[in-house]
């Protein structure tokens, strides 16, 4: 079943209006190679729109308490559980996620909206002794103001909810570019929040490309903070740019995540994660696994046991429930993929299994890729160094545990890990020294749950994280205020 949207182009979402753009560029369905809508292609002009809205909106926001605004983000949660299976199917077709992880992805965004809500009674400061007399001191986070959001096609609702819900239960408003490969969730969310009773211009959603909307956003000066998850190359621009500009900034930039599999683990256990992890969403996850390393008394047997498992995936459009592969989001994407074929035969890595394009039948129109896996990869060849954003994972045979966990680090990326191991003492070495913002014991390395803190070390980002109470440090100021009741003027440090 196909769902078609009630318009065949969508427009921005400024104020509250709904705002046609002359230009505009189709939305194909990577499944099928279909054109689902058109996407407009908006300017400087457009952002300025936004930013004008959201900066008027935003003092009024800011001003309604905080758990009345949460009540908002309930409602959105609401509207998202009573639409999870629509929203899905369209997810699956922007995107061409396979609907079970469609439908996973939509419940991150749910989960978001109410444990988001949550905080609204919960925006806890801190009271503190002062050094003098008669005088009262704490520290409350405000609002910083006007915040732009750049979020990837990748995960088109999931990750716009861990940055614009705390962001608005937090008083600021939003302007949002959301990736022109998948804006159909964009919308949704926008009508959602609209139908949610959300005050005019709190979120606003601006299409177009990110050297025109996403360039207007970094530059903009009552643009107060960039939260940007996408390329590598990309967020250290955006970091150039807002360094310059001492423009707070949130980066999220991907991952060279791997599975460790020592020689005490659960094969069975290790083989199914690692398929999950690898494949699922076509590895087209910041998260997905990329590398195993494993111990060499065990390699034989995992790679056995691996290819033996890769031959029930079944590959096609992800909106067929028995789908567990689905398409590649583009042509660009399919490329990149084959080229590290190349680069990973040329290094010597050994081909056991895929490693092609699908190009017959039901497969011709839509950009499928077929699952690979590489084995014999030594640590620091390009396929086990760099992302490559496709179902390709290495295996890398180690001789211990410490080779292993050297192996894992020893990476530009620092964003998910894990290891497989009965051994209680490995277990709790691994999640200390693992260089890593996410570290999973005896499970993959995708899966991340929405109340716990979402980035990287290293070249994942720069500090912050999505998701989490911790996402609200992103969209927050510090702020110290002093009352002093004494009626006389106390001086610091001297009066005392
Ligand atoms: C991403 O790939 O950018 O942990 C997000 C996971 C998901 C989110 C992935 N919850 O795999």
């Amino acid at each position: 079943m196909t769902i078609q949207l009630e318009t065949r182009k969508l427009a921005n979402f400024i104020n509250g209006e709904w705002v046609g753009v002359g230009e505009s560029t189709g939305v194909i369905n990577p499944a099928t190679g279909e054109e689902i809508v058109q996407v407009p292609l908006s300017d400087a002009s457009d952002v300025e729109k936004a930013v004008q809205a959201a900066k008027k909106a935003q003092k009024e926001w800011a001003l309604v308490p905080a758990p009345q605004r949460a009540e908002v983000l309930y409602r959105v949660g609401y509207l998202l559980k009573e639409q999870k299976e629509r929203l899905s199917q369209l997810l699956t077709q922007e995107n061409g996620k396979v609907i079970e992880e469609a439908r996973g992805e939509v419940q991150e965004g749910i989960d978001m909206a109410f444990y988001i809500a949550g905080e609204g009674r919960r925006l806890f400061g801190q009271t503190t002794p002062a050094e003098l007399k008669n005088k009262f001191a704490m520290s409350q986070r405000a609002p910083v103001g006007v915040v732009g959001i750049i979020t990837p096609w990748n995960f088109p609702i999931a990750i716009a909810t861990w940055k614009s819900f705390p962001a608005i239960i937090a008083g600021n408003a939003v302007v949002w570019k959301p990736a022109t490969e998948t804006p159909i969730m964009a919308y949704e969310l926008a009508k959602i929040f609209e139908e949610a009773g959300l005050p005019k211009g709190v979120m606003n959603v601006i299409f177009g490309s990110g050297s025109t909307v996403g360039d207007a956003f970094v530059h903009h000066k009552d643009i107060r903070v960039i939260s940007f998850t996408g390329s590598n190359d990309t967020g250290r621009n955006i970091a150039a740019a807002c360094g310059k500009q001492l423009k707070k900034v949130s980066l999220e930039m991907g991952g060279k995540n791997a599975v460790i599999v020592m020689d005490d683990a659960d094969l069975e256990l290790a083989v199914e994660a690692i398929l999950w992890s690898a494949f699922g969403t076509s590895g087209q996850r910041c998260t997905a696994c990329s590398r195993v390393i494993v111990h060499e008394n065990v390699k034989e047997t995992l790679e056995e046991r691996l290819l033996a498992a890769m031959k029930d995936l079944t590959i096609g459009n992800g909106l067929d429930e028995s789908i567990k592969v689905g398409p590649i989001i583009n042509e660009a994407g399919l490329e990149k993929i084959k080229s590290y074929i190349e680069i990973g035969k040329n290094e010597g890595a050994k081909l056991l299994a895929g490693g092609y394009e699908l190009t017959d039948g039901e497969y011709q129109q839509g950009n499928y890729f077929a699952p690979t896996l590489f084995t014999d990869a030594t640590a620091d060849m390009r396929i086990a160094q760099e992302e490559i954003f496709g179902p390709v994972v290495s295996l890398i045979p180690v001789k211990s545990f410490e080779e292993a966990i050297e192996v894992n680090n020893g990476v530009e990326y620092g964003l998910s890990s894990s290891i497989f191991t009965n051994d209680v003492n490995r277990v709790f070495k691994a999640q200390r020294d693992l260089d890593t913002g996410i570290v999973y014991v005896n499970a993959g390395t995708t899966g991340a749950e929405i109340h716990l803190p979402f980035g990287g070390t290293k070249g994942t980002g720069n500090g912050h994280r999505d998701s989490g109470v911790q996402a609200l440090d992103v969209f927050t100021e510090w702020k110290a205020v002093y009352v002093d009741y004494s009626g006389t003027l106390q001086r610091a440090q001297i009066d005392v």
